[in-house]
């Protein structure tokens, strides 16, 4: 069995970042631990106020622990963190990997053409910094361009735009890049998965609703499914299947989050056997 370690936020209640994390990647069969960046009462997209206890200090302390006990993981899944945190998980991803290790980077910081509240304007160059290192980035169109240091482009857009921006991150330093939100026909989203060579685009029907922390579930089914196996355009499709079901499944007044608990039955099925 695989051990993946993720490093992001709990929010106690929100249904985003480690509490996804957790049980999406265990559902896929792959061992799951956790470091949190930070623990807040809540999620930041759309409840008032919040508490935040940074957890920054932790992360060297926590290193040089595993680091003692010689613990190592064969990959790596960052979400959600800030500025001060970006050069001590630079060092948890290199002195805590097993030989071989993947680095799955979400540069969670925007959607919609805006950053998250929180997140002042030199962010996304630090989390460039973080893409840098990468097997795998996982941004949204907004977090690409953001990454890129362009404004966002939300409509409107070709195939030309969507290479460009491709090239712009791999340039970035990252070997894999997949993209979310992408959409060339109206009622059509899905994702566009480049090795490098190729891109691979994949599209599922556009939903008449949209829920907060489908991205978590995005990232957390994708590194499960891609270290049970399957190759990223694969990896990618999936998550995007179990995105829209758990879409489906969340009830209309359920604001707050995206019900993917429901999906776990479905998730199971669509893995290759243990
Ligand atoms: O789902 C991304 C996310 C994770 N963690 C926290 C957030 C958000 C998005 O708003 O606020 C704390």
């Amino acid at each position: 069995m695989k051990r993946l370690l993720t490093i992001q936020d709990i929010s106690c209640v929100g249904q985003c970042s480690a509490t996804v994390a957790l049980p999406l990647v265990s559902a896929c069969g792959v061992e799951c631990a956790v470091l949190p960046s930070a623990v807040l009462s809540n999620h930041t997209g759309g409840f008032p106020s919040w508490t935040f206890r940074d957890l920054t200090g932790e992360l060297p302390l926590v290193e040089a622990k595993w680091n003692e006990l010689g613990l190592r993981f064969d990959a790596f899944l960052t979400g959600y963190v800030c500025e001060p945190q970006i050069d001590p998980i630079l060092s948890i991803l290199s002195t805590c990997a097993a030989p071989g290790a993947l680095r799955i980077v979400d540069p969670v910081m925007a959607d919609g053409g805006r950053l998250y509240a929180g997140f002042g304007p030199d962010f996304p160059a630090k989390m460039a910094r973080l893409c840098a290192g990468a097997d795998y980035i996982l941004p949204n169109l907004t977090e690409a361009a953001f990454l890129l240091g362009r404004p966002p482009v939300l409509e409107g857009y070709g195939r030309a735009y969507i290479e460009d921006t491709v090239a712009g991150l791999h340039d970035l330093g990252a070997k894999n890049v997949v993209l979310t939100g992408v959409s060339f026909e109206p009622d059509l989203l899905g994702t566009a998965v480049s090795d490098g060579t190729a891109i691979r685009y994949d599209f599922n029907p556009r939903l008449a609703r949209t829920s907060h922390g489908t991205g978590d579930v995005f990232s957390s089914v994708f590194a499960g499914a891609l270290l049970r196996g399957l190759g990223a355009p694969a990896a990618a499709a999936l998550a995007a299947d179990i995105v829209c079901a758990a879409i489906q499944a969340t009830p209309p007044d359920h604001w707050y989050g995206v019900a993917f608990e429901q999906t776990i039955p479905l998730l199971a099925t669509r893995l290759p056997p243990a």
